[in-house]
């Protein structure tokens, strides 16, 4: 799919698109990254695309026209195909792994990158279909988020994790697993003093995977209980698992 970026700082996202796992996804087309400067499609000899806020106060608003410019150049080039308009904003709402799936189906989608203070709400208001967030905090500007997506969408492409990697896809993926992710340990098996879990030095496949799972079951059940009741309703979980599960309970009580 191909996804065109709307930013006055196309350049932060060079290094970004040739870095990792996630380059072949970019690079093999599968993940189509076009990007385009509001600045470009603004008048005058200073190619102004922002100017002070109607009412008062501080900072300065992006100008609707050089966006609304940019993006019907974007609609022409990608022809029309409907691709879905997504600004990232605080207000959004929540992107999660249901969300990477949606926009990383289909036609891709249109980027905006907001900077300053925000963009003329006209322009929000006629051509944005969806405000996306990552969380509670504010930014600096919509960049990051967008890389957010773009990455979250690159990894799940075929071919672009390798073996290993596919099952991390599958990591929050409510239809697969949905249940966190265990530690990791790598060399040496000692380091400053504190030992690797002996079950993965073990050597035996079987007590390495019971031992990933329970710590899983166990993260989960302590961070993100929501997820593991959602795995339960899903007949996700194994009666190893609740046995596990009930133990921990006790263990607490
Ligand atoms: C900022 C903001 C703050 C409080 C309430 C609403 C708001 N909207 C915006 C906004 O659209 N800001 C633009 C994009 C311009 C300034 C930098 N921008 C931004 C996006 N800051 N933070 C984000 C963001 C996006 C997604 N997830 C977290 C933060």
């Amino acid at each position: 799919m191909r996804f065109d970026v709307l930013t006055l700082f196309p350049e932060l996202f060079a290094p970004f698109l040739q870095a990792g796992v996630t380059r072949r996804a970019y690079e093999s087309g599968q993940v189509q990254v076009q990007l385009w400067n509001p600045r470009d499609f603004a008048e005058g000899n200073y190619r102004r695309v922002d100017d002070r806020p109607f009412g008062g106060g501080p900072g300065m608003v992006m100008m609707a026209e050089p966006l609304a410019r940019a993006l019907a150049t974007v609609r022409a080039a990608r022809g029309d195909d409907g691709a879905p308009v997504l600004l990232f904003s605080p207000i959004g709402e929540r992107l999660d792994h249901a969300g990477v799936e949606r926009w990383g189906a289909g036609p891709g989608a249109i980027l905006v990158c907001g900077r300053y203070e925000g963009i003329d709400q006209r322009f929000i208001d006629r051509f944005v279909d969806v405000q996306l967030s990552l969380g509670d905090f504010v930014l600096s500007g919509g960049e990051i988020p967008a890389m957010a997506l773009l990455d979250a969408v690159a990894r799940l492409q075929p071919g672009v994790l390798g073996d290993e990697g596919s099952h991390q896809a599958d990591s929050f993926n409510p239809a697969l697993d949905g249940l966190l992710d265990c530690p990791h340990y790598t060399r040496p098996e000692v380091w400053d003093g504190v030992a690797a879990p002996a079950e993965l030095l073990s050597g035996h496949h079987a007590q390495i995977e019971r031992w990933r799972r329970d710590q899983r079951l166990a993260l989960t059940a302590a961070r993100r209980p929501e997820l593991l009741d959602a795995a339960r309703s899903a007949g996700r979980l194994s009666r190893a698992d609740e046995a596990l599960l009930a133990k921990l309970g006790k263990k607490h009580l």
